[in-house]
C-alpha cells in the first residue's frame, strides 16, 4: 500500500519541494495549512489535485491531533517554523510558541494518535550560532537569535521523545538551502530578485546589511531528499545536511552580479539598520556521518545556485514586464 505522509508548512519553500519529491516517490501527501483571509498557496498551486490540504495551526493543539487523526500518515515532516532570523527579536515570543513549543504540540498530538509515525523534525545550523566551523553533529550549540535558541527547543524536543517513548524521531540539521522559490527576505533571494530588476532597468540600487557573515548555501531541492532518507533508515538519529563550502555574503552578491556581467560595487550600499543585535558569523557544515549512513550528498553547486536563482528572477520580471505593457496597450 501507497504510504503516506503529512506535511507541516507545505507553503513553505522545503515545503513545496518536499511534497513534490514524495508525491514523485508515490506518496499519498497531506498538508497542514493555517488559516489566512488570503490565501497563501503560490509554491504549491501547480500541485492542486494531488495533494489534501488540511486546517490546522502549530498553536493549537487540537488541530494538530485532528490532522494527523484525519490523515493517518505513516510519517510526519515538521517543517513549519517562523523561520525568518531577523524578525525573531521583534516578536520573540511568538517565535518561541511557533518554533519551540509548536514541536512539543506536534510530538504529543503523534505520541496520543500513533506513536508508531515516523517524526522529523527541521532542526537548524542556527543552533551553532557562534561555535566555530566545521560543525558536526558533535559541535556543541550556542545560538545566537531567539529563532535559534527556540530551534534547539525544539531539537531537544525530539531527541526527548524519542528517548522517553522509543518513537521515532529525527532530527536534521540543515544548514541554509536556497532556491526560487525562497521568501524574499532571505539574503540569497533578496540579491538574486535584486539582481534581476537592476538587470532590467526596473531598480537602480540595492542595500544590504552584514557582507562579511559566511554562509554554507545548498539547495533546497537536494536538501528534501536527505529529509526522506533520515526516515527510511531502521533507527532514529539526527544528522547535520551541509555543502561543506562556506562563502560571505559579499561573494553572494559578487557572483549573482556576474551571472549579468556586472559589478555589485557599482550598485550595492550598506544599510547600518540591517545589521542584527547578534550575528552568526560563521558556518561551514561537515555532512561526513549523512554521507557515510544516508548516501547523501548535494548535487547542485553555490555557483549553479546563484545562477538558477537569477536567471528564474529575470525570467520572472521579464514575464511581469511583458504582462503590464501589453495592459497598458
Ligand atoms: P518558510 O518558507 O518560511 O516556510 C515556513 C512554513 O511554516 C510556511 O508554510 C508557513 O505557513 C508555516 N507556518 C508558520 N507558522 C505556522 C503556524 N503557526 N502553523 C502552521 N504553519 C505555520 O521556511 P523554509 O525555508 O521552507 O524552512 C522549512 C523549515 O526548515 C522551517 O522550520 C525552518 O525554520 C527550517 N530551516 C530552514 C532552513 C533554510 O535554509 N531554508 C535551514 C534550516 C532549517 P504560511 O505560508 O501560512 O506562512
Ligand atoms: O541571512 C546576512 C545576515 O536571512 C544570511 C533561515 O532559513 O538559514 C536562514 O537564516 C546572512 C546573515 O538567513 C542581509 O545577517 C546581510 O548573516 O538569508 P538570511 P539566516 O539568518 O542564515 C538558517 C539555517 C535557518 O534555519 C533560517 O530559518 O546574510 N545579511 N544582509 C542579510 N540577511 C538578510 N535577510 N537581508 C539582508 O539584507
Amino acid at each position: 500500500m501507497a504510504k503516506s505522509a503529512l506535511i507541516t508548512g507545505i507553503t513553505g519553500q522545503d515545503g513545496s519541494y518536499l511534497a513534490e519529491f514524495l508525491l514523485s516517490r508515490g506518496y499519498k501527501v497531506y498538508g497542514l495549512v493555517r488559516r489566512s483571509s488570503s490565501i497563501n498557496n503560490e509554491r504549491i498551486s501547480h500541485l492542486t489535485g494531488d495533494i489534501t490540504l488540511l486546517p490546522g495551526d502549530l498553536l493549537d493543539q487540537t488541530s494538530l491531533a485532528s490532522a494527523i487523526r484525519q490523515s493517518q500518515p505513516d510519517e510526519v515532516y515538521n517543517l513549519a517554523a517562523q523561520s525568518f532570523v531577523a524578525t525573531s527579536w521583534n516578536q520573540p515570543e511568538l517565535t518561541g510558541q511557533f518554533t519551540a513549543l509548536g514541536v512539543t504540540r506536534l510530538l504529543e498530538a503523534i505520541r496520543t494518535e500513533n506513536p508508531k509515525i515516523r517524526f522529523y523534525q527541521a532542526s537548524s545550523s542556527e543552533m551553532f550560532g557562534s561555535t566555530p566551523p566545521p560543525q558536526n553533529e558533535q559541535t556543541p550549540f550556542h545560538p545566537r537569535s531567539p529563532y535559534g535558541v527556540s530551534k534547539l527547543y525544539g531539537h531537544f524536543a525530539t531527541i526527548n521523545y524519542r528517548e522517553s517513548y522509543g518513537m521515532f524521531a529525527c532530527s536534521g540539521i540543515l544548514f541554509n538551502h536556497e532556491s526560487p522559490r525562497r521568501g524574499l527576505e532571505f539574503v540569497t533571494r533578496k540579491v538574486s530578485d535584486a539582481v534581476a530588476q537592476i538587470k532590467l532597468g526596473l531598480l537602480d540600487k540595492m542595500t544590504i546589511g552584514n557582507l562579511d557573515a559566511r554562509r554554507d548555501w545548498g539547495f533546497a531541492g537536494d536538501y528534501v531528499r536527505a529529509m526522506w532518507m533520515m526516515l527510511q533508515q531502521d533507527r532514529p538519529d539526527d544528522y547535520v545536511i551541509a555543502t561543506g563550502v562556506s562563502k560571505s555574503v559579499r561573494e553572494l552578491v559578487d557572483t549573482a552580479f556576474r551571472v549579468v556581467d556586472l559589478d555589485y560595487r557599482d550598485y550595492v550600499t550598506v544599510d547600518p539598520s540591517l545589521l542584527r543585535p547578534a550575528e552568526v558569523d560563521y558556518l561551514c557544515g561537515d555532512s561526513s556521518y549523512a554521507k557515510e549512513k544516508l548516501n547523501w550528498s548535494p548535487d547542485t553547486d553555490f555557483e549553479q545556485l546563484v545562477q538558477m536563482m537569477v536567471e528564474e528572477d529575470l525570467e520572472r520580471h521579464r514575464r511581469h514586464s511583458y504582462a503590464r505593457e501589453a495592459g497598458v496597450r
